[in-house]
This record gives C-alpha cells, sequence and structure tokens, in this order.
C-alpha cells in the first residue's frame, strides 16, 4: 500500500473525494471549460515563461542578429569556440590531415540522426555517426507518450496539418507541416517493417489517443516507452548495415567548411581525453537535437544529459539563420514528487486517457487536453498568483495529476497495460500509482525553434543538412504533442536522401577548415565578450561551469 508523506496527504485526499464528482461528470459528457481563443493568448501572455522578458535578449551579432532568444541560450551562441580551436583559428595554423574521411558525416546519434544514416546509407553513401554519449543516448528515447500519424479512416493528413498549424498560433512553415503530415502514413509503415511494436487492438488493427490540442485521435504508441522501442529498431537496423560506422564519445565541437562555403565535415573531441579528430565529409547532416539543459530560467528538464544546444552552436557560428528560438516547450507535467525524478515526465498519454490536473483542492482549474503552453501557463497561474498549487517542505509547488481516473474510465489493469515503463517505476519508490495521483509543475521539455530548413533538410550552406529538434519550423512557436518523434523519422529520412545525393554528385571538398570562424571571432573580440564564455558546452556541469 502507498503511503504519501504527511505533507501531501491531506491535499491527496481531496483528490480522492473529488473524484466520484468528476468521473460523474465526465460520464455525461461533461468536460472543464476551454478556454476561448483570446482567453488562451491572454494566459500564454501573462504566465507562459517565454514572455518573461528578464529571460530573454536579442541576439547582437551573426546571420539572425536581434532574433529574441533565452538569455542562457544567447551567451552560448555569442560565445567562445572551445580554447585549442580557438588558438588554431587566430594563429591561423591549417588544421591537421584528417583522421577520418567519409561521404556523410551524421552528427547526433538519437531517432533523426539514425533515420538520416540508415537512408543515406541505403542510399549507397558510406556514413559516419558520430555522437556524444552513445548511439540512442537522446531525447527519442526520453519520449513516452506517442508519435502522430493520420492514418485512421476518420482521420486525414488534411486534419493533421490543420492542428499542427492552429496548436503552432500560425507560425509553422506551412511547407515544412505539409511535408510532415503527408509523409507520416509512410513513416508509420516503414517503422512497422523495422520491427516496431505498436498497441494494437487484437484485431491488429492500430490504438489511436489523443493529445492535448487534437481534433482527432491520432496518436500511436508503444505503452509508454514509445521513444525507446523506435530508437531498439533504428539502432537495430544502423548496426545491420556495413557503411555506417559509429564513434561513440566523440562530439562535434566546430563545423569544417571549404573553400567554396561549402560544409566538409567536423572536428570533433574524444570524451574524456578532449583530445580533437578531424574528419572530412562530402556532406554532413546537423542532428544534435535541442537544449532542455541549459535549464532555462531554473527550470528543470525532462531532456537527456546531452541535450546542451551544439548543433545551434555551431550552425550559427558557420553563418546559417535560426528561427522562433524564443518560444520554448514547457510540457505542462514534470515530476515534482519524488524530488530524485524533479523534471522528467508525466506523460501526455495519461491525460489522453482521462487522467485530470488538479489543484490542492481536489478541483479542476484547466481543460487537460488544451495545448501544451496554454496548459503550462494556467498551472503556473494556479500555483503562483491564486496560490493553490501543493506545497512541497523545500519550497516547490506542483498540482495533481489523478492518474488513478484512469482506471475507474476505462477499468481495472489499464494503468499497468498502458503505462508499464511509469508504473513499474514508481512502484519502485513505493508510489502506486493506481492508488495516488502524483505531483506535477512544468518542465523544460523540447526547443520548438532552431536552424532554418527547407524540405529535404537542406540548409542555407550547400552540404549542410539538418533534421530533428535542432531545426525551426516545423512547430512554429508551439508544438503538439507526439509531432517530435514523427518529425524526426520525416525529415531524418528525407535528410538523408538528399544528403547521399548531394555526395554523389559533388566530388571532394577543397582545403576543409575551420576560416569561417575568423569574422566571428574579430566581432566577439569587438563586443568584448569575456574568454571564459566558451561553447559548445557539451554536458551541463551542474555546479562546476559557470553560467555565462
Ligand atoms: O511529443 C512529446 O513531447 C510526447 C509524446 C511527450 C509525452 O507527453 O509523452
Amino acid at each position: 500500500m502507498t503511503i504519501l508523506p504527511d505533507f501531501l496527504r491531506d491535499s491527496a485526499k481531496k483528490v480522492r473525494t473529488t473524484r466520484e464528482t468528476r468521473l460523474a461528470k465526465r460520464q455525461r459528457g461533461e468536460t472543464f471549460e476551454r478556454f476561448s481563443l483570446s482567453d488562451r493568448r491572454a494566459l500564454i501572455r501573462e504566465y507562459h515563461p517565454d514572455f518573461r522578458e528578464d529571460g530573454h535578449r536579442p541576439l547582437a551579432m551573426g546571420a539572425s542578429r536581434d532574433l529574441i532568444v533565452p538569455t542562457e541560450l544567447a551567451n552560448l551562441l555569442e560565445a567562445w569556440p572551445r580554447p585549442k580551436i580557438a588558438s588554431l583559428c587566430e594563429e591561423r595554423a591549417t588544421l591537421p590531415p584528417p583522421d577520418m574521411a567519409t561521404d556523410i558525416l551524421v552528427i547526433g546519434g538519437g531517432g533523426a540522426g539514425c533515420a538520416a544514416a540508415i537512408t543515406a546509407a541505403e542510399a549507397g553513401a558510406r556514413v559516419m555517426m558520430t555522437t556524444k554519449l552513445r548511439l540512442g543516448d537522446s531525447n527519442t528515447v526520453m519520449a513516452e507518450g506517442g508519435m502522430q500519424v493520420a492514418d485512421h479512416e476518420c482521420d486525414s493528413p488534411a486534419q493533421h496539418f490543420l492542428d499542427v498549424m492552429g496548436g503552432g498560433h500560425f507560425t509553422s512553415d506551412p511547407a515544412l507541416v505539409e511535408t510532415l503530415v503527408m509523409d507520416g502514413p509512410g513513416v508509420l509503415r516503414w517503422l512497422e517493417d523495422l520491427g516496431m511494436l505498436f498497441d494494437k487492438y487484437p484485431t491488429g488493427r492500430m490504438k489511436v489517443r489523443h493529445g492535448g490540442g487534437t481534433s482527432r485521435k491520432r496518436l500511436h504508441a508503444s505503452g509508454d516507452v514509445t521513444g525507446l522501442e523506435m530508437m531498439r529498431v533504428l539502432a537495430d537496423r544502423a548496426a545491420c548495415l556495413d557503411t555506417i560506422t559509429v564513434q561513440p564519445f566523440h562530439p562535434a565541437v566546430e563545423l569544417l567548411t571549404d573553400d567554396n562555403g561549402r560544409a566538409a565535415g567536423a572536428i570533433l573531441e574524444e570524451i574524456p581525453s578532449g583530445t580533437l579528430r578531424v574528419v572530412h565529409a562530402k556532406a554532413v547532416i546537423l542532428a544534435t537535437g535541442g537544449f532542455g539543459r541549459l535549464h532555462l530560467q531554473g527550470f528543470p528538464t525532462s531532456n537527456h544529459y546531452g541535450a546542451t544546444a551544439d548543433g545551434l552552436v555551431m550552425a550559427y557560428r558557420a553563418g546559417l539563420p535560426l528561427r522562433d528560438l524564443k518560444d520554448c516547450q514547457y510540457h505542462p507535467t514534470g515530476v515534482v514528487y519524488p524530488e530524485k525524478l524533479a523534471g522528467l515526465l508525466l506523460t501526455e498519454k495519461f491525460r489522453g486517457l482521462g487522467a485530470q490536473i488538479l489543484n490542492r483542492h481536489g478541483d479542476e482549474f484547466v481543460f487537460s487536453l488544451e495545448p501544451r503552453d496554454v496548459t503550462t501557463a494556467a498551472i503556473i497561474r494556479e500555483c503562483g498568483e491564486f496560490a493553490n498549487g501543493v506545497r512541497l517542505p523545500g519550497g516547490e509547488t506542483g498540482v495533481w495529476l489523478d492518474i488513478p481516473m484512469i482506471d475507474y474510465i476505462h477499468g481495472r489493469g489499464t494503468i499497468e497495460r498502458e503505462f508499464p515503463g511509469r508504473f513499474k517505476e514508481y512502484l519502485r519508490m513505493g508510489l502506486d500509482i493506481r492508488q495516488v495521483p502524483l505531483l506535477a509543475y512544468p518542465t523544460l521539455h523540447y526547443q520548438n525553434g532552431g536552424v532554418v530548413i527547407w524540405q529535404d533538410g537542406k540548409t542555407d550552406m550547400p552540404g549542410l543538412y539538418a533534421c530533428g529538434e535542432v531545426t525551426g519550423g516545423i512547430h512554429g512557436h508551439n508544438r503538439l504533442m507526439g509531432n517530435a518523434l514523427l518529425e524526426i523519422l520525416v525529415f531524418g529520412r528525407r535528410a538523408g536522401v538528399a544528403a547521399a545525393r548531394f555526395a554523389a554528385s559533388s566530388g571532394e571538398a577543397r582545403n576543409p577548415g575551420i576560416g569561417h570562424l575568423e569574422p566571428f571571432l574579430e566581432e566577439l573580440a569587438a563586443m568584448s565578450v569575456p574568454r571564459e564564455r566558451i561553447a559548445p558546452r557539451l554536458l551541463p556541469g551542474y555546479g562546476r561551469v559557470p553560467h555565462y
């Protein structure tokens, strides 16, 4: 039996007390009233962290000068290269001969990188994947709730398109969104062919669920470990292709460009020795993921340990424009208690199956499947201005996610079956989520914007492609759940094919080097940027690395 600590017990009891009434309302088809469009906008403006003025500043240099981005990111984009590289550049030294050469260098070993590497190799290219940690250590494996694909009769890519555009406040690039939704059904078939196991009915029909802000049920899941299962089949496929080699523990720290301004490889820095390795490539695919581990505004994060914006740093130095980076995704329900899991996800699939968000009195204050930015803003208001959050002795506050509701609605056994990962994880910590609600607060989850790309993952630099969370334009100012797992595969596969074509037709790069850094370094010097401000950061550092 679960015993909650004293400071949670009274409030958790209120959740139990109001459950019968909430269930009865649900059975009558009544839901908590959704906000009007104008109320949504006002709520977000007032309470969402994207609108905290002291959390952002305009970029003072580079291709997207004046773009407003989180201050922590601005400080990394306007930072010096790692010291050995800065010295090479300042001394105008010739780079040592390459340690390795390949047709395509894929930087990043998560879902987007794997999808790109697989399709490039299948198109005949020799591919090297380089990853900061191990293959698969990425936000892909952290994704729990599922992937959106419009494949059922009552749905269509057109409907999916409208949801993505609306969820992003009509700020997404329509051509990218069209590509996303149109490629979806093909990606689903591809994953099944690779052996990915999805939740299905005994008839073999795919189970689909609602996510926040979706007009149709189109979320396809593998229990609550969808990203992990996806990564399993991607890594297996990559391992089967002998034209793919993998370099673990070798994060890229600088791109190489050639005399014609084309991408030509990268410099890698081995962890932990710090040894630099030069890789020449005919084309480069950037698949480095996001920036959650920058802990913007002090928020906890659901992200994996290596999510430190390295790709944005390298791309920006190489002159590439960025977009939509002011807008970050704070997943409404990150863990508050137990503290050792703080910031990790309580998947939106819980809410897709009926779990409700409640304040300390056990009352609903927001429709649980509003788009994420709306739900997040409502929780921040409830805990802050309205003082209706549950407070922990350490000062953290949170709201309840009434997970036991799910078994009341769908029958006993549903929680265990649909959430095998979280069910076991919490049981090990003495919390039976069939019996007790869990405490949640928004957690930094996803980088909505990034490097500007075209539909085939091409960037503004010849030979440089980008896919996955490092890119911008698909989700605009706000992503709906389940579109990240789809995006990494749609654009990863496209980038792989396009890069293989480029590599096959473009010959060797001429004099790969880091000449593109020279004007950047001059600007840093002119702005008197402190020399201790260094990027990429590679790892979060926690207490050891100062945040400049
Ligand atoms: O797309 C996501 O961010 C996702 C599926 C998260 C989740 O709540 O599980």
